[in-house]
């Protein structure tokens, strides 16, 4: 009897071992699974839709997300800094495994970087670079040489008016990389030609509306002395050529214009005659940046700057490329 009871015992013991073993295994189970299964989860902080551009690159990077079966938490911070802080303060509460931060503005990003980085959290930056103290509060930036396209689009215009004109600028959002830097890098090509002058520059946030309303107002004051439109990307370009339509000022002819990013709607003007050139900016990021933070989980090391390379467009090579253009 007493055997008996010996007997019962372990079998008890060793059953309720058992259980307690298989409660203990559940959740680490799912971490034991091969990393293929576990899906990964990364924060997308978007400046919002500003352009035909950033729609193109919000289609690339959630695209490619759904592509490859990953868990992308989207926020669209309709322009506004205060709305991405809170995204990412989100994303690092949630314990995202990378967070992709396509940054409004240059400054004020310190503080909830600080929070990621702390939280052991990559910061990928797409698009738009950040000015920060400490440069490992993000992990990468994936973007354009803003200045370059500046450059670019400076020495264009002074061999298309032979080194003499009055320019009008329209610039993208007050504080962005792209704003600063491709007025940089234009201003810094016009030293060499005294005659090309920037009379009048105005932000029109990167979008056609303002900058129809800019150019209008442009035309009110100034009239027939604007000889050349720079604008900083093609939805700004295209709603000065609205403005200078409407004012019978022929763009394209008697006015040259110029913009950056090469989305579809420019090449269209540029057939049609009515932009003359626009310097292409390549939004189709998904698969990079998704590539990258592989490489940045695999404890790769990985360059502090990927830059997109990018080329001039003009109305001579549009009709040519413009069935191949993808966004
Ligand atoms: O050129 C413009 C926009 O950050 C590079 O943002 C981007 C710029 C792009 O909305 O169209």
């Amino acid at each position: 009897m007493r055997w008996m009871i010996a007997v019962a015992l372990v079998a008890l013991v060793g059953c309720s071992k058992q259980s307690s073993d298989n409660k203990a295994s559940a959740p680490s189970g799912e971490a034991n699974a091969p990393a293929a299964a576990k899906k990964l989860v990364i924060g997308f902080s978007q400046v919002g839709a500003e352009s035909a551009w950033r729609t193109a690159e919000t289609k690339s990077i959630r695209g490619e997300a759904e592509k490859r079966g990953l868990d992308l938490k989207f926020a669209d911070a309709q322009g506004k800094q205060a709305q991405q802080i809170q995204a990412l303060t989100s994303f690092i509460a949630q314990k995202v495994d990378a967070i992709v931060l396509a940054p409004v503005v240059e400054t004020g990003w310190e503080t909830v970087l600080q929070q990621a980085k702390e939280a052991n959290i990559p910061v990928i930056l797409v698009d738009r670079g950040i000015k920060v103290s400490d440069e490992s509060l993000y992990t990468t930036l994936i973007a354009s040489d803003f200045v370059e396209e500046g450059r670019m689009a400076a020495e264009w215009l002074a061999k298309k008016v032979n080194g003499k004109a009055n320019i009008y600028e329209l610039q993208g959002t007050t504080g962005a990389a792209p704003a600063i830097d491709r007025k940089k890098g234009f201003e810094e090509i016009l030293q060499k030609y005294p005659d090309m002058k920037i009379i009048k520059s105005q932000s029109a946030d990167f979008t056609r509306a303002k900058g129809k309303e800019v150019m209008e107002a442009f035309i009110k004051s100034d009239g027939k002395q604007i000889q050349a439109v720079y604008a900083h990307n093609d939805d700004m370009g295209l709603g000065a050529i609205q403005a200078l339509d409407e004012a019978g000022m022929n763009p394209g002819k008697d006015v040259t214009v110029l913009s950056v990013d090469g989305v579809k709607g420019a090449f269209e003007a540029m057939v049609s005659g009515k932009l003359n050139a626009t310097v292409e900016c390549n939004p189709l990021m998904g698969p990079l940046v998704f590539d990258t933070i592989n490489k940045v989980r695999a404890g790769e090391k990985v360059p502090k700057f990927i830059q997109n390379k990018d080329q001039l467009f003009e109305q001579t090579n549009a009709a040519q490329v413009i069935g191949t253009r993808e966004y």
